[in-house]
């Protein structure tokens, strides 16, 4: 494990948390899956598509409203279960819930924000499993622009953002021209309003 805490975030980082083998396998499931669909995001009033596909999964029938727009979830399939067991044994964390992104290649992106959404407590733990081609994440302070971080989140790697993360930063997978593969993100957290 590799301790990436920059400032008030909490950063923790495991870059071979999945075996180059275990990664292939849950990327191709994933990748070939039915679960994937393009939602919408409102801003300011107006609609528009999301830049990358999405889905929920969680423990029970819990909905996730972010940027204005509910998510319904399906259940965890068997792998994605497992997956949650080993990385809830890694960080000593609870999770109810994964929201799955799908990058179809660099043009699809996520741009600056926080998940400081309500229902996710005040200083949440997410966990942040990364699959196929290699994105850059972008972390910057909210106030102090001098205070920033970047980290490449490889094939198989765990990403564990935990302490004032959230309330202090915001992250981005900014577009890039350069890359034409496909990557998924699997970020594991607990919805308190779920139980
Ligand atoms: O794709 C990533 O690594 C980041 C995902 C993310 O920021 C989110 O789902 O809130």
């Amino acid at each position: 494990m590799i301790d990436l805490s920059i400032d008030t975030a909490k950063l923790h980082f495991w870059p071979d948390f999945l075996t180059e083998n275990q990664a292939d396998e849950l990327f191709e499931e994933l990748k070939t899956s039915n679960l994937w669909r393009q939602d919408k995001v409102k801003v300011f009033g107006k609609t528009y598509d999301q830049p990358r596909l999405c889905f929920l999964a969680a423990d029970r029938k819990v909905n996730y409203t972010y940027s204005g727009l509910t998510l319904p979830a399906v259940d965890f399939s068997k792998s994605l279960s497992l997956i949650k067991t080993r990385i809830e044994q890694t960080s000593s964390t609870r999770f109810n819930s994964c929201l799955a992104n799908l990058y179809r290649d660099g043009n699809d992106s996520n741009g600056w924000h926080s998940d400081d959404e309500k229902e996710l407590g005040d200083e949440p733990v997410i966990a942040s499993l990364s699959l196929g081609v290699t994105r850059n994440f972008d972390l910057k302070h909210k106030r102090n622009r001098l205070i920033k971080k970047r980290i490449e989140l490889t094939h198989g790697s765990l990403l564990l953002m935990s302490g004032r993360t959230q309330k202090d930063f915001k992250h981005q997978i900014a577009k890039s021209k350069r890359i034409h593969e496909p990557r998924i993100n699997l970020t594991f957290r607990y919805i308190f309003e779920a139980l």
